[in-house]
């Protein structure tokens, strides 16, 4: 049975009504880490591995949610919205957003589950959020936009998940285009689509399983550092507002009055910005090799500048390094565990993964997962 039909069925037995069914993707990201929340430039997709919820109405004012992948129910009322514990933060945190614009819900009932391996990085709670909302607007008819909803996910991570995530994972979900990355300008959020030909290249994520304790307040420090780093800027170049609007010679300008770590994370923005965009040449130009050194450009940054990579990422990455067949790697999103992201050739994908595979796991004592992955449409409703 397929996953969208699991759900229905789920949802009929539990509520005794027919769901409406939506999908909502996980995302992958070529390049550009960190750099959303200091206005840069991002180089995400919505990926074939989604989160579907079934939703109706159930005229109250109190919701029932179903994980079938956790099997557990919770309920909540619409008039006492406020943070708790676990994933049903994911899908109160949006409601509450949707309120807090003025607009008005009523009680509904929903089951969701999916395939986006959770914890490794590929977005599996903005997949929910945007799902929740693109839900409850098509079943309240909100009219609300895309542009709305995803901003909407993001307030929802903020306000009642504590994470002050930029928007890249909510956009590529809620975005994304069938074989499409998207190139999106974090500040204005214009965005524009291109194809990703990889021709006898594929991308292949290799997940190390681990999602180590430390990554939510880490990124949260991460930004603080940033906005550390634009208040000293600011004081020699005062129309700067983010990292985004500035150069390593500016840095520089302000080096002696920040501490050597806030310098680190500064250069590693600006870096990856410039890295992203000529990532996007080369990609025009079909350079893959250019776009694999980028991708390692990119790990090296987070690794020894931005700190938030692990043992195991730079296991993984550093694993490749030497393989002819690999033209690059990184870690990719926002750190401390997850998913490596992998160039190879597709003729030697199967090698790869055994070999890496086995390694891992003798180092580690640990499995690690591999996926394939293909870049698929965004949020949206499906028929069964
Ligand atoms: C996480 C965040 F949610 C994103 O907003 C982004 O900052 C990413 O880490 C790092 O690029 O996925």
């Amino acid at each position: 049975m397929t996953i969208p039909a699991l759900i229905a069925k789920t949802f009929e037995e539990k509520y005794q009504q027919k769901p409406l069914i939506v999908r909502s993707p996980g995302r992958i990201n070529l390049i550009g880490e960190h750099t959303d929340y200091n206005e840069g430039f991002v180089l995400p997709a919505a990926i074939d591995k989604a989160i579907y919820l079934g939703f109706a109405k159930n005229n109250s004012r109190n919701c029932r949610v179903y994980s079938i992948d956790f099997q557990e129910e919770e309920t909540f009322s619409l008039d006492d919205l406020k943070p708790a514990k676990g994933w049903v933060n994911f899908v109160m945190g949006v409601a509450n957003a949707i309120q807090k614009a003025g607009k008005s819900l009523e009680g509904f009932d929903c089951v969701f589950g999916g395939d986006i391996p959770i914890g490794a990085g590929l977005s599996s709670s903005a997949a929910l959020e945007n799902a929740v909302g693109f839900g409850l607007n098509e079943l309240f008819d909100l009219k609300l936009q895309r542009l709305e909803l995803l901003k909407f996910s993001q307030q929802a991570e903020h306000e009642f998940v504590g994470v002050k995530c930029g928007i890249m994972d909510m956009f590529a979900s809620m975005m994304g285009k069938q074989d499409q990355v998207i190139r999106l300008d974090c500040r204005s959020l214009e965005h524009s689509y291109f194809p990703l030909e990889l021709g006898e290249y594929q991308l292949i994520l290799c997940n190390t399983k681990v999602a180590h304790s430390l990554a939510e307040s880490a990124y949260n420090q991460r930004r603080e550092e940033c906005q550390e780093g634009v208040n000293q800027i600011k004081k020699h170049f005062p129309e700067v507002n983010s990292l985004r609007d500035i150069s390593l010679q500016m840095l520089d300008k302000a080096k002696g009055e920040m501490s050597a770590v806030v310098y680190k994370r500064c250069a590693y923005v600006i870096q990856e910005n410039e890295r992203l965009i000529n990532t996007c040449e080369a990609l025009a130009k079909q350079d893959l090799v250019a776009v694999g050194k980028f991708l390692y450009g990119s790990h090296d940054g987070l690794s020894l500048d931005y700190e938030v990579s692990c043992p195991e990422l730079d296991f993984l990455v550093d694993y490749t390094r030497e393989l002819p067949y690999v033209l690059g790697a990184r870690m990719m999103g926002g750190g401390f565990g997850g998913c490596t992201l992998n160039l190879i050739k597709k003729t030697n994908k199967d090698e790869f993964i055994a070999s890496i595979s086995a390694d891992y796991a003798d180092k580690f004592n640990r499995q690690m997962e591999s996926y394939e992955v293909n870049v698929a449409d965004g949020t949206g409703i499906i028929d069964l």
